[in-house]
């Protein structure tokens, strides 16, 4: 259960870490899930429906950027999505009835963890209200340094979706020299132990700059949604969506409330994940950062 004060961080900025939700025992089990997916990784040379690669990979040095959906690819996420802590903190936080919406597993290698460059998730997957965040599970110690998920407070209260689109497709990131009303240098690291959580709101603008120290940063993120916020973009089916269930009871009646939308369409043109979205953007801020 998060405190009242928890609460209302999370309300009023958007973004709050918590420590200590997952103990050593199963961040060991889940390393070492992720060293054999790694291992497997080196039988492959292009982003597939598994991984996303650094351009650096190769066979003897395998530099995995991204592990696609890992709900979907073994039981220990579905573990971890699902464990006691976990969902007393998303109940507080969504309600009683959460869904998955998706999964992905960043992974900063020392000197080589790639950029995101600002967004909002909502951008990429709209629902019927907003009642959604993204867990970042530190699977490392994560310190200004290596890479942290960086996130501009009280942002999700701004009543716009910003743009993601550069000319005429959705490219998944903000131009940072189009964004007057934001000042990234605000920006809040979401530092913590391994084993500590940070929960971020679905409007919230946030990026994540190079790991540039000789420390590795691997991030779990667990995208959950309150079960009555339906997905607006694809649907497959009832019964798909309801076998996502993290806790309490499916609902067949969305709630609709007046947010603000902008879809994603027409896709990106390089679509697999938002690395590749992002590689359109011609103004970037984390490189044009790193260069000066
Ligand atoms: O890896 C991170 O720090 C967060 C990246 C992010 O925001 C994303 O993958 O959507």
């Amino acid at each position: 259960m998060l405190t009242d004060t928890q609460l209302q961080t999370y309300r009023k900025d958007g973004v709050i870490v918590v420590e200590n939700v997952f103990d050593p025992a199963i961040l060991d089990r889940l390393r070492e899930v992720i060293a054999e997916f790694v291992e497997r990784s080196k039988e492959v040379t292009s982003h597939d429906d598994v991984y996303d690669l650094e351009p650096s990979h190769t066979p003897e040095h395998p530099h995995v950027r991204r592990i696609k959906t890992p709900h979907k690819l073994h039981p220990i996420f579905w573990e971890i999505a699902k464990s006691a802590k976990l969902t007393s903190i998303l109940r507080s936080i969504l309600g009683p009835n959460v869904r998955l919406h998706g999964s992905k597993l960043n992974m900063k290698l020392p000197h080589c963890g790639a950029a995101v460059e600002w967004h909002q998730d909502w951008a990429f997957y709209p629902h019927t209200n907003d009642d959604i965040l993204a867990v970042g599970v530190m699977i490392d110690d994560v310190e200004a340094d290596n890479g942290p998920l960086l996130a501009l407070p009280g942002t999700h209260r701004i009543d716009k979706v910003w743009n993601h689109h550069q000319d005429g497709r959705f490219c998944g990131a903000m131009d940072p020299t189009a964004t007057p009303d934001l000042d990234f240098s605000k920006a809040a690291a979401c530092t913590g132990k391994a084993g500590s959580c940070s929960f971020h709101h679905v409007r919230l603008v946030h990026g994540s700059s190079k790991n540039e120290s000789d420390k590795r940063r691997h991030l779990l993120l667990l995208e959950c949604a309150a079960a009555d916020a339906w997905p607006l973009l694809r649907f497959t089916t009832l019964e798909e969506l309801d076998s996502r269930m993290i806790c309490g009871e499916p609902t067949i009646e969305p709630r609709a409330e007046k947010v603000p939308m902008r879809m994603p369409l027409p896709g990106a043109l390089a679509e697999g994940s938002i690395y590749e979205n992002q590689t359109a953007l011609r103004n970037r801020f984390f490189e044009a950062k790193a260069a000066t």
